[in-house]
C-alpha cells in the first residue's frame, strides 16, 4: 500500500498515451477457456462466477435482509411542493430492538400519476434534508462530513443544510414527467470515514446478518440498503416495483452497481461519474488508480482488493463485467468532460466490453467504437454520454437518465 506521503504527492497521469498496455479478462469466457454462448449457460454458470468473484476480490458479501426488519411510515403529505407532490418519510428499522439500526427514506411521489409509479431511488451524500429546501423534510442528525457551505458543523446538519444539494436532485423535472424518488443518506448505513464502520451497519447488524464486518466494505453496506430501500418499495402500492431505476453518482454510483448487481429487482441501472471501483476500467492507468484508491478511502473495499494495488492485471475481474452483470437490463453510464480523475474514457470501454453479454439477450448496446462527442448520448441497452463541466451530477444528466426510462419503461408497459 502506499504510504500516506506517497498518496499525497502521487502524480496522476492524464496521458492516453500513458496508460499502457492491459488485457482485460474476458466476460464470456470461463476460467478453463470456454466460451459462452447462450444467455441460459451465462445466467447458469458465468454471471454467478462473477460476481462471487467481485465480492471475495473487490467488496465484500452483500447479504440478504433482516429477519426482523420493518417499516414504519412516519409522515405522509399529499400537498408538499405546492401541491404537486405527495411527500412521504419512512424509516426502516433493521431489527426489533428499540434502539434498532434504521434508515430514513424520503419518498416523493408525483400526484398528477394515478396509478403505481415508476421511482428512481439513490443514495444522498448529505442528508434527505439536503436534496430540497422542502421544511416538511426531517432534517438528519446522524454524523456527516462537515461542510462549510452547506453548514454542516460540527459534523451535524443544521437548519441552513436544508437544500444545500437540489442542484442535483431535479425533484420537479422528476416529478413532472411521471416518476417518483425515493432516496436516503448513506451515512445512516456507514459514515463515511475509516472508521465509519464501527458505528455502521457493519458493526450493528453484525449478528443479525451474520458476517464480520471485514467480510463487506463501506460499498457493499451502502448497495445493501439500496436493497432495502427496495423491500419497502415493493410494499408501498403507490410505487410500480417493477419498475425502479437504480442512480447513483460517484461513489454512491459505485455503490449502485454493486447493489444492481447483487440485486435484480433494479429494473434499470444508471451509473454517474462513478470512476475507480465504480465503471471505469482498473487496468487502465489514468486518473484514480486502484491503488490510489484504496489509499484513500481504504474502508470502501475489502482488504484483499488492495492485493492488487501494485498488479492490477491480476485482478480476476474488470469494470466491464460488472457492467455486464447488468445484462439484459438498460444501463446507463455517464461521465463529465472535467472529471478526468473518474476517466471518463474508462468508463466508455467499460460500457463497451460489456456488450457482448447484452448481445447474447439480443439488446443493441453502445452500437458504436468510438467515444461520443460531448454531449451527444449514445446507445440502446447501455446508453452513454459525456457532457461538459466537472464531476458531478446535473439537471442535463437527469434529462437524459428520463429520456431513457421514458423509452424503456414505457415499452415495457406497452408489451
Ligand atoms: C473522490 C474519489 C472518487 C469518487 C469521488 C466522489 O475523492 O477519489 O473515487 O468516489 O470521491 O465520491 O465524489
Amino acid at each position: 500500500m502506499l504510504s500516506i506521503a506517497t498518496a499525497q504527492t502521487f502524480q496522476p497521469n492524464y496521458e492516453e498515451a500513458n496508460v499502457g498496455n492491459y488485457r482485460l479478462p474476458e466476460v464470456l469466457q470461463t476460467d478453463k477457456g470456454k466460451k459462452i454462448t447462450t444467455s441460459r449457460k451465462w445466467e447458469k454458470s458465468m454471471r454467478p462466477k462473477i460476481l462471487a468473484k467481485f465480492a471475495e476480490h473487490v467488496y465484500g458479501k452483500f447479504p440478504g435482509r433482516t429477519k426482523d426488519m420493518h417499516f414504519t411510515i412516519n409522515s405522509v403529505d399529499s400537498t408538499a411542493l405546492g401541491g404537486k407532490a405527495t411527500r412521504k418519510q419512512v424509516t426502516i428499522f433493521f431489527t426489533k430492538a428499540a434502539d434498532s439500526p434504521s434508515m430514513d427514506v424520503l419518498l416523493y411521489l408525483p400526484n398528477q400519476v394515478k396509478e403505481p409509479v415508476p421511482v428512481f431511488i439513490g443514495l444522498n451524500f448529505y442528508g434527505n434534508h439536503s436534496i430540497q429546501t422542502d421544511p416538511g423534510i426531517q432534517l438528519s442528525e446522524r454524523w456527516m462530513n462537515n461542510n462549510e457551505p452547506y453548514k454542516v458543523v460540527n459534523n451535524r446538519a443544521t437548519e441552513g443544510s436544508r437544500g444545500a444539494q437540489a442542484s442535483r436532485w431535479p425533484v420537479e423535472e422528476i416529478l413532472a414527467r411521471g416518476y417518483g424518488l425515493a432516496t436516503a443518506y448513506y451515512g445512516d448505513l456507514e459514515p463515511d470515514h475509516t472508521e465509519g464502520w464501527k458505528t455502521g451497519i457493519r458493526t450493528t447488524l453484525q449478528e443479525e446478518l451474520t458476517i464480520k464486518p471485514e467480510e463487506w466494505g463501506a460499498i457493499s453496506a451502502w448497495a445493501w440498503g439500496l436493497s432495502r430501500i427496495m423491500d419497502y418499495l415493493e410494499t408501498d402500492k403507490q410505487v410500480n416495483a417493477k419498475q425502479v431505476a437504480i442512480t447513483g453518482h460517484s461513489r454512491i454510483g459505485k455503490a449502485a452497481l454493486w447493489a444492481a448487481a447483487n440485486d435484480q429487482r433494479f429494473a434499470m441501472v444508471i451509473s454517474n461519474d462513478s470512476g475507480e471501483g465504480g465503471t471505469a476500467l482498473a487496468r487502465r492507468n489514468y486518473g484514480e488508480t486502484l491503488e490510489r484508491i484504496n489509499t484513500s478511502f481504504p474502508h470502501w473495499f475489502v482488504s484483499k482488493y488492495k492485493e492488487y494495488n501494485t498488479n492490477v492485471d491480476q485482478l480476476p475481474v474488470d469494470q466491464h463485467m460488472l457492467l455486464a452483470l447488468m445484462a439484459p437490463r438498460p444501463l446507463y453510464v455517464a461521465s463529465a468532460e472535467d472529471d478526468q480523475w473518474a476517466d471518463p474514457r474508462g468508463e466508455f470501454l467499460s460500457a463497451k466490453h460489456a456488450e457482448p453479454v447484452y448481445e447474447l439477450y439480443g439488446k443493441k448496446g453502445l452500437g458504436t467504437e468510438q467515444m461520443p462527442a460531448i454531449e451527444q448520448p449514445v446507445g440502446e441497452y447501455i446508453r452513454y454520454h459525456i457532457r461538459t463541466g466537472k464531476h458531478d451530477i446535473t439537471l442535463y444528466d437527469w434529462q437524459q437518465f428520463l429520456t431513457f426510462a421514458d423509452k424503456h419503461f414505457k415499452q415495457v408497459a406497452k408489451a
